[in-house]
């Protein structure tokens, strides 16, 4: 086998146990406050805040370390509302035809529908692509290794990033949504992930009255 080559751990901390328990009880606390939004302000981002949190992003873990992912930051009014005109349309055939009762039925205490004025509104949307394989500089193509959960796994970090600064979000996903590819310009083999809106909240924003599972109902012990 091939030589890996290795260098010394230099980044990790190690907390006294107090401060172990205090740093993850601040970390749930303040991420139990975030909430999914889509009633958005067109108040503009702080520059520069957006790139802190994809290199949040950019730290997470992936497949063989392939990093099988793009994201593209939409701030453009203009292609903002090529998106939304081409999500609305898909989001139309979605509620009228394609979803089954099932689906909108679950979605109704969110209160969706095909409107969706925070693709206009909102001061920045992140779309998130999957490559299911990177491309050498000759072409050729070499595999990636559990592209969506690693894909997945940043866009969560992500969207941590962006509540701890301060920024709301919503993982919005028209579907199909291979429009994406088209408006901005990405290569046949990126897959869209997931469309995240992010901005400030509108000052009169309501979220829907649903509850997070408690941790007995999602956690279980050996
Ligand atoms: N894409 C649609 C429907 C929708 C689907 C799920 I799953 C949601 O959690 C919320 C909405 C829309 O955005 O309205």
């Amino acid at each position: 086998m091939k030589d890996a080559s290795f260098l010394p751990l230099s980044t990790y901390r190690e907390y006294p146990p107090e401060e172990m328990l205090e740093r993850a009880k601040e970390f749930a606390d303040d991420l139990q406050r975030r909430r999914t939004i889509r009633d958005f302000s067109d108040r503009p981002l702080p520059p520069g805040l957006i790139e802190y949190c994809l290199q949040a992003a950019l730290s997470a873990p992936s497949g063989a370390n392939m990093q099988p992912w793009h994201f593209a930051v939409v701030r453009d009014p203009e292609i903002k509302h090529r998106i939304r005109l081409a999500a609305e349309l898909e989001e139309k055939e979605f509620y009228t035809h394609r979803a089954s009762a099932e689906w909108l039925e679950a979605l109704q205490p969110l209160g969706t529908d095909e409107h969706k004025p925070f693709l206009d509104a909102a001061p920045c949307l992140i779309a998130v692509f999957v490559q299911k394989f990177g491309l050498l500089p000759d072409g050729r193509k070499f595999k990636h290794y559990y592209p969506t959960e690693s894909v997945g796994l940043a866009t969560g970090m992500l969207i941590a990033a962006l509540h701890r600064a301060g920024v709301a979000t919503l993982t919005h996903t028209p579907s199909p949504m291979k429009f994406l590819n088209k408006i901005l310009g990405r290569p046949k083999h990126e897959r869209p992930f997931l469309l995240i809106v992010a901005g400030y909240p509108r000052d009169d924003a309501q979220v829907p009255d649903i509850r997070r599972r408690e941790l007995k109902d999602s956690v279980s012990y050996f």
